[in-house]
């Protein structure tokens, strides 16, 4: 089985990083992006006997590559073509949010969404609709509040649907691998 990549995307201070340690624990290495001062954080994930690399990208509001952050996770995206990207969102902030998904999807990614933060959208009285999101977008969607571990088994789960192909926006991923 050849080992998988999947990408940590999203806007600053999501909790990302949150995310990578909840799925890596341990397995980290951390580095620098080649040639650049940002740090490059990867670890390993085993989810069903596929080994997996995650990578923890810098945090963007964008793909539009006016910073050196933004440049780093577009190459990586565009470029290095991970099997897979979890955009992590702040629910509380979903709209500013979304600006970013939107631009993740234009480069043909398969993504995961995990809408992070759902105690502070839960406290400030959000209310959140993942199915009509997921619908929308032809993505799985996962709520978590990574800080306190809930939603890592959806995310996990979500994870592993992709892998085995049961991916929810696999079909649309295969017709542009047709179309090229
Ligand atoms: N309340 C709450 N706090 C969270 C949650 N997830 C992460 N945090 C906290 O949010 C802060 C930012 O989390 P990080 O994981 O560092 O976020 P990041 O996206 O990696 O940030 P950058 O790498 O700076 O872009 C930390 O203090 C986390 O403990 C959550 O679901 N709920
Ligand atoms: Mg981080």
């Amino acid at each position: 089985m050849r080992d998988l990549t999947i990408a940590l995307a999203g806007n600053p201070n999501v909790g990302k990083s949150t995310v990578f340690n909840a799925l890596t624990g341990l397995h980290q290495h951390v580095g620098n992006w080649p040639g650049k001062t940002v740090e490059c954080k990867q670890g390993q994930l085993l989810l069903s006997q596929q080994r997996i690399t995650v990578v923890d990208l810098p945090g963007t509001y964008s793909l539009a590559a006016r910073s050196l952050e933004e440049q780093i996770a577009r190459d990586f995206i565009v470029r290095e073509r991970p099997d897979a990207v979890i955009n992590v969102l702040d629910a509380a902030n979903l709209e500013r949010n979304l600006y970013l998904t939107a631009q993740l999807l234009e480069t043909g990614a398969r993504l995961v969404l995990a809408l992070n933060m759902t105690d502070v959208a839960a406290a400030r009285g959000l209310s959140l609709n993942p199915r009509a999101l997921a619908a929308a977008l032809d993505a799985p969607v996962v709520l978590m509040a990574a800080s306190k571990g809930q939603g890592l088994a959806e995310l996990k789960a979500a994870l592993a649907d992709l892998v085995a192909g049961r991916g929810h926006n696999a079909p649309q991923r295969a017709r542009q691998e047709v179309s090229r």
